[in-house]
């Protein structure tokens, strides 16, 4: 394969420059540019990038806290507007997303269009909330005569987003609109793996008109992220992530002093599907492989656990099989590609640890031969392992593995108990031809996104919002309703309209 040179929109990003926050006289030296590599070909490096250090962590928050009552005060309408700006410019830029999306993040090209378009639509559907929830006039309220009751919504000051690097755009982009919308100014921490399309993506925000301070890129490991979420001046966090960071970020929150804050996770998952026997085979195939393996198996809402109901299993397998053969692995600039790299070398090895120790433990398993040129990446070669139940699995394993177990007809009801046991509460798919079956499921799957005869990936914003319960997140769902107004304050002003003053002659 022949590599294209890089668009110039992304040679400006060898030198990381889209932060500036200014250094005090006696700031510590910078530590020196790291550089960022091609998931797929560790040889190539993609760009630098240099962390924030302390004293830069806090003047971006100083900067953040003064720019936030004007651009609360310039209401929806105007915030929609800018956001609706950057929307623009995100599709202006397409080829340099695209591009970096692949070379930073490892993804295949339908991936990458996904993912702008995901992103695009964050940007849109959060303008329109910003409009919608954040008039002037805000919500009258009913109340006695002589009263005028309103409800109006402000944003609550400086947020922080910590963003995960499996969707460096859309996720990024997300939990950056949700919190503008508001009110709110923003402190944009991306995933250490891909602050470069993080940074083209805040350079988009100013450029589009985000006066300073409103939005600023905080590029750092966990220590940046923890200088973030320890300081009192900060107003909430909004995350995506491990279940075990969304922890560590609750007791940080929870043990500073200062206002209490807003914590909005979305986390991991242990998601299942299950199939009966009244399923459509060739379609559960197509969703099975594209729910386990499309984008490397790396989305929290990917399958992880398939049930298939005992009377069926073994054919089932066999064409689910037949597809896991067929799958292209390798370069995702290959646009023939399926299943391209897991994001970096720890990712690998705790999958090829999981995998081994499965076989090691006695599980059939059934692993595809990585091809040729694999060895310049971090590429995990998928496979299908055998289990008894969803109980066996102690955490998520986050990439191209898929576990598959039977059931019985009888034993329905229990293996909904032991997939809600499992206490993540994410996605569940569920192929079946029976109404009853279908009912059951929906009633009882304590999930927040269930899917039925269809895979259980690629949430359209606006239409399915996204998001889980239990050890899968705190909610509100990402692109619904009720998101943006969770970053804001609610205000209730009760006017006494009577001319004379009624509540007086009341007292008299
Ligand atoms: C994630 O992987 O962190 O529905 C969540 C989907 C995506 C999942 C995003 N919105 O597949």
């Amino acid at each position: 394969l022949v590599r294209e040179p890089l668009p110039e929109s992304m040679a400006e990003l060898s030198d990381f420059s889209g932060w500036t926050a200014a250094p005090t006289a006696e700031a510590a030296p910078a530590a020196a540019p790291r550089p960022v590599t091609c998931p797929h070909d560790r040889t190539i490096v993609v760009g630098h990038c240099r962390d924030a250090r302390p004293d830069e962590v806090s003047t971006m928050i100083e900067r953040a806290l003064s720019a936030q009552p004007e651009w609360d005060a310039r209401g929806g309408a105007a915030r929609a507007e800018l956001l609706a700006a950057v929307a623009d410019a995100y599709e202006a830029h397409r080829d340099a997303f695209l591009s970096l999306c692949q070379r930073e993040a490892g993804k295949t090209l339908t991936d990458a269009v996904l993912e702008l378009r995901e992103a695009v639509d964050f940007l849109r559907y959060y303008a329109a909330e910003a409009r919608r929830l954040f008039t002037p006039e805000g919500e009258a309220l009913p109340g006695p005569t002589g009263e005028s009751n309103r409800l109006t919504l402000h944003g609550r000051g400086a947020f922080v987003a910590i963003a995960p690097w499996n969707f460096p755009l859309a996720i990024f982009t997300g939990l950056i609109a949700g919190p503008l919308a508001a009110g709110n100014t923003v402190l944009a921490k991306p995933a250490e793996q891909t602050p470069l399309i993080a940074d083209l993506a805040v350079r988009l925000f100013r450029e589009a008109g985000m006066p300073d301070g409103v939005v600023q890129l905080v590029p750092g490991d966990g220590t940046v992220g923890a200088m973030l979420t320890g300081d009192p001046r900060i107003a909430g966090v909004a995350f995506t992530g491990s279940t075990e960071t969304a922890r560590a970020i609750n007791r940080s929150l929870a043990s500073r002093d200062g206002p209490l804050a807003q914590f909005v996770a979305e986390t991991g998952g242990q998601n299942a599907m299950i199939v009966d026997s009244s399923a459509l085979p060739e379609q559960v195939t197509r969703d099975v492989v594209a729910s386990a393996f499309q984008s490397a198996g790396q989305r929290c809402s990917a399958l992880r656990v398939l049930y298939l109901q005992d009377d069926i299993a073994d054919a089932m397998l066999e064409m689910i099989r037949g597809a896991f053969e067929a799958l292209v692995i390798g370069d995702p600039e290959d646009l023939t590609t399926d299943v391209g790299p897991v994001i970096d070398a720890e990712a690998k090895a705790a999958l090829d640890a999981h995998v081994a120790a499965m076989r090691a433990a006695g599980h059939t398993v059934w692993q595809r031969e990585l091809p040729q040129g694999c060895d310049r990446g971090t590429f995990v070669a998928p496979a299908i392992i055998q289990i008894d139940s969803i109980r066996q699995l102690e955490r998520e394993h986050f990439g191209p593995v898929l576990h598959v177990a039977r059931f019985a007809a009888a034993d329905l009801e229990q293996v909904i108990a032991d997939i809600n046991a499992v206490g993540y509460g994410l996605t569940l798919g569920i192929h079946t031809r029976i109404d009853n079956t279908r009912r059951l499921v929906q009633a009882r799957a304590k999930v927040g996104n269930l899917y039925v005869n269809r895979n259980q990936i690629g949430a359209v914003v606006g239409s399915q919002p996204f998001g889980g319960e239990g050890l899968s997140g705190t909610g509100p769902k990402a692109g619904g309703p009720h998101y943006v107004a969770r970053f804001a304050t609610e205000r209730v002003a009760c006017i006494d309209t009577t001319a004379a003053g009624g509540k007086a002659s009341l007292m008299a």
